[in-house]
């Protein structure tokens, strides 16, 4: 059994949906950021970094309890133990976690950061919007480059798409209509289909 520490955010559900796709059984801890639930004695014990996602795998390697922070960490780890979405053929496994690098040191943080100055910033900052806005849009042409000519990011579909998909599906936060970058979204459309994919981004599920 996995106990997945995660709220309703991007990085949280990377993991959800990796979690139905490789239909591991999975126990759902829900922290709630928004109250500060990162910051109890019990969560910093799982990750000293006060973020989501998080797990504690109880059958861990050599039969042992594991935990683990950092959703791409996380990811490589459920691949590693179950055999799937990170090829084996040295190429396609290094251009997989070429893609998922490019999500977890570009895409994550200044989506994020447009989210950021674009929906929370107590007062708005004009050059941060700009810059933000403007380093997502160049990243939304480098997926569309690279996807007009490849069915998924890597040769197949992998951890890389898991990760960068509940990314794009805030675009609207972000402000970048999806039409704007056509195989972007015949990509978005294409993993979005996916039953594990919609399980995944249901979770943690909605209480009251
Ligand atoms: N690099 C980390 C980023 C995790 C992260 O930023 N999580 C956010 C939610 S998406 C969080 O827990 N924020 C709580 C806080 O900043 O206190 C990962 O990919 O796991």
């Amino acid at each position: 059994m996995i106990d997945l520490y995660t709220w309703s955010t991007p990085n949280g559900r990377k993991v959800s949906i990796m979690l139905e796709e490789t239909a591991l059984p999975y126990r759902v801890h829900p922290i709630d950021i928004g109250r500060g639930d990162q910051f109890t004695p019990e969560f910093l014990a799982i990750n000293p970094n006060n973020r989501i996602p998080a797990i504690v795998d109880q059958d861990g390697p050599e039969g042992k309890r594991f935990q683990l922070f950092e959703s791409g960490a996380i990811l490589l780890y459920l691949a590693w133990k179950t055999g799937r979405f990170l090829p084996r053929q040295a190429t396609a496994q290094f251009e997989t976690i070429q893609w998922l690098m490019f999500q977890m040191g570009g895409v994550g943080p200044m989506f994020g950061q447009a989210h950021h100055f674009l929906r929370a910033a107590p007062e708005p900052v004009p050059y941060a919007i700009e810059r933000y806005t403007k380093e997502t849009r160049r990243l939304y042409k480098v997926l569309d480059g690279h996807l007009a000519n490849h069915e998924y990011l890597a040769d197949e579909y992998t951890i890389a798409d898991i990760a960068t998909y509940p990314w794009v599906a805030r675009h609207e936060w972000h402000k970048v209509d999806l039409a704007d970058f056509p195989a972007v979204e015949r990509w978005y459309d294409t993993i979005g289909a996916r039953p594990a994919v919609q399980a995944g981004m249901q979770v943690p599920k909605k209480t009251g």
